[in-house]
């Protein structure tokens, strides 16, 4: 049976991140496309120990194509992902245009894979990198106990903006190191040696577009709009992976051990139930390059009974963002 599947987005970190996961895990395509802007057309990405030519993206690129995988902006997104379903493909999208469609399931295949069999228009949302690691590690927990109310700092790094924002880190360290003055271009100042909140304004004042993303992704992704979500997101320098500082309170008390259990069996997590020590923790070093989504110091908390805190780590570009998408294509072609 033929599997024709299109990257769109092809020459970015992770549409070359869902080249790389397309092929590490031997998905069975016939044929793959890597199609991206005007700009991008013509150049050549690694695949398979060759090159695929990226080719235009446009209407006709999708003839013939069942699953088409995007993370190519919202902008483009808005406009492709439509013309791509009409002519056939399962769209999964990586961008934040479709995620608060109704009419567009958005999926965690670890948490709510059923969701994605009700897509009428075609296209399935992938989620925001810092939802993803977040809602594998507490779905669990919530289907257990329902959560009630948790709030996240995250600790986002710079391959969350991607190729230019990696670079910008490397060369604004280096410049620090030689006792410099590092400025920001891709950042708005300097990421190394420091913190930044860099997103754009959300919807709401006072809040950050990441943040509110994560609030309306969770309850969507967890089917309850009544789980309260107070993020704080922040971006570190570090060059892949996100960590994040978890509370979570429920409907019912949970003990860390019961968390433990539950997350010791959790798909798609690496438990860390060491008690603490120094180092002895998940590390974005440490989780760059794998699968999993690592989780330690899962703890009860000191001030509110029966509430749980959790350290939750993952590479953002894999599980973040191009490996979720894969996982649900697989799912999808069974
Ligand atoms: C970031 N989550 O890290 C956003 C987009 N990948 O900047």
């Amino acid at each position: 049976m033929s599997c024709v599947v299109a990257v769109v987005g092809a020459t970015g970190v992770v549409g070359r991140e869902m080249l790389r996961t397309l092929e590490l895990r031997r998905f069975p395509a016939t044929e793959v496309r890597a199609l991206a802007s005007a700009r991008s057309a013509g150049s050549r990405v690694p695949f398979r120990g060759g090159e695929l030519e990226v080719k235009l993206a446009c209407a006709e690129a999708f003839d013939g194509v069942d699953i088409a995988l995007f993370s190519a902006g919202a902008a483009a997104a808005r406009e492709l992902a439509p013309l791509a379903a009409a002519r056939g493909a399962v769209v999964i999208d990586n961008s934040s245009a479709w995620r608060g469609d109704p009419d567009c399931p958005l999926v965690v295949p670890e948490v709510n894979m059923d969701a994605a069999k009700n897509r009428p228009k075609g296209i399935i949302a992938n989620p925001n990198c810092s939802t993803i690691q977040m809602v594998v590690a507490l779905g669990p927990l919530h289907a257990a106990a329902r959560l009630k109310h948790v709030v996240v700092s995250t600790y986002q790094a710079a391959s969350g903006k991607g190729h230019a924002a990696m670079d910008e880190l490397i060369s604004q360290t280096r410049e620090l190191a030689a006792g410099g003055e590092p400025v920001g271009n891709v950042f708005p100042g300097a990421l190394a040696g420091n913190l930044l909140m860099d997103w754009k304004a959300g919807s709401l004042p006072d809040w950050s577009e990441e943040e509110l993303k994560m609030v309306n992704e969770t309850r969507k992704i967890l089917g309850d709009p009544e789980i309260g979500v107070t993020p704080t997101t922040v971006r570190v320098p570090v060059v892949t992976g996100h960590s994040e500082a978890v509370h979570a309170q429920f409907h019912r008390p949970m003990t860390a051990a019961e968390a433990r259990e539950l997350l010791r069996r959790a798909p798609g997590v690496r438990l860390f139930d060491e008690p603490y020590a120094p180092g002895k923790h998940p590390q974005p070093r440490e989780a760059a390059g794998t699968d999993d989504v690592f989780v330690g110091r899962v703890r009860d908390d000191l001030a509110v009974p029966g509430a749980l805190n959790l350290w939750i780590v993952a590479d953002n570009l894999r599980k973040g963002a191009a490996l979720n998408a894969v996982q649900i294509a697989e799912r999808l072609v069974g």
